[in-house]
């Protein structure tokens, strides 16, 4: 049975891969920080088919003991401060944790036992005011954000140690990928459950940022599929995933709200709060490499998706 540690395992990715990786029979090793709250929402079906163990990408320690304590053959490191507009708040904690937290990683990952296999959670940011449309692996990247520019760090990180230390080392550029389990912030799920409180009365309208930013938007459960692919492979290598289609904020939200037989129009508030110092226009993937090489595809349509997550908020918001 091969033992995975998969680091940011109460995140949305984390619960999608850990069920990945429980149907493949792996063991699978959740890092979770402490916190004065338990917050395993996201995981609470599979949580005694896991283990969930404490640590914290701020502390070498601590991760030098889970890799000696657990003999881990894969190493998932999906932690990382992910919601953009914190980055500019808490630029140097996101700095800290998603950036310098990969090279604690991999430094214990040096340490006690190079030979183990390693993925890295890089992103579609890091390609920000974009040099080239569509955005593959050899584009080159030009970060909007803290968040982006600490990406940059954590994916040239990985390809260092690949090449300094020849270990297996694989960066995944993911686009955005959502799901139900998505967190309440971030646009997709802000739209999909204020969709919901507004059919059943709960809401009377929804304040957005820039509707005009278009994002590669995937459903998650594909994705995971894809890093548990790199890390099959017989080289450590750099990978686009994204669905190769750009959608708006705006068509986002006719979807949602059409879904639920309501018009955006009547509901959705500009809001000045919600743009961002820095924005991020477009962003468009070519994921022809991941195609062709880990013979990777989507499954989950845009329509789908935006479908899936306003159902399901109005189902969880009805209980
Ligand atoms: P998420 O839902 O925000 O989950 C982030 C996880 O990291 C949470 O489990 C969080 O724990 C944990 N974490 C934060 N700081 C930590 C620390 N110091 N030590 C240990 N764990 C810490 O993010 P996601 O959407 O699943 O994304 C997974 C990864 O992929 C992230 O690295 C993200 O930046 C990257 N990514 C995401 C997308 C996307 O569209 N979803 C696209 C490209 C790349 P708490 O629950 O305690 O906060
Ligand atoms: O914003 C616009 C906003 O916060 C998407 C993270 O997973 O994907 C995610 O980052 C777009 C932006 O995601 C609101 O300006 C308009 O252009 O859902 P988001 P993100 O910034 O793309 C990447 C790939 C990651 O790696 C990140 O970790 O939507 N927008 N109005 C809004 N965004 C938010 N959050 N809230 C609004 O009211």
């Amino acid at each position: 049975m091969p033992t995975a540690i998969i680091t940011g395992i109460t995140g949305q990715d984390g619960s999608y891969l850990a069920e990945l990786l429980l149907k493949k029979e792996y063991r699978v090793i959740g890092v979770a920080r402490r916190s004065s709250t338990v917050n395993y929402e996201r995981i609470e079906h599979i949580v005694d088919d896991i283990t969930v163990v404490q640590g914290d990408l701020q502390d070498q320690g601590s991760l030098l003991s889970l890799l000696e304590e657990y003999k881990p053959s894969e190493v998932y490191n999906l932690a990382a401060q992910s919601f953009v507009p914190t980055s500019w708040n808490q630029p140097a904690l996101t700095g800290d944790v998603t950036a310098l937290g990969v090279t604690r990683m991999l430094e214990a990952i040096r340490f006690v036992n190079p030979k183990i296999r390693f993925y890295q959670a890089s992103s579609s940011e890091m390609f920000g005011k974009v040099l080239e449309v569509p955005q593959n692996e050899d584009t080159p990247f030009y970060p909007r954000s803290p968040y982006g520019v600490a990406k940059v760090y954590g994916h040239w990180i990985t390809v260092n140690y690949r090449e300094s230390f020849d270990m297996f080392a694989t960066s995944g550029i993911l686009f955005n990928h959502e799901s139900p389990r998505r967190g309440m912030e971030f646009v997709t799920r802000k739209i999909s459950n204020a969709v919901a409180g507004i059919k059943l009365g709960k809401t009377k309208e929804l304040r957005l940022g820039n509707l005009e930013a278009q994002r590669d938007w995937g459903f998650a459960g594909d994705y995971v599929e894809a890093m548990w692919l790199m890390l099959q492979q017989d080289h450590p290598d750099n990978y686009v995933i994204g669905t190769g289609e750009t959608h708006s904020v705006r068509e986002f939200c006719e979807i949602a709200f059409s879904h639920a037989d309501l018009d955006y129009k009547d509901f959705v508030v500009m809001d000045e709060k919600f743009y961002r110092p820095a924005e991020v226009d477009l962003l468009i993937s070519d994921p022809s490499k991941a195609r062709a090489a880990l013979k990777w595809e989507p499954a989950v349509s845009f329509k789908e998706l935006v479908t899936i997550m306003v159902d399901s908020d109005l189902a969880r918001l009805k209980r």
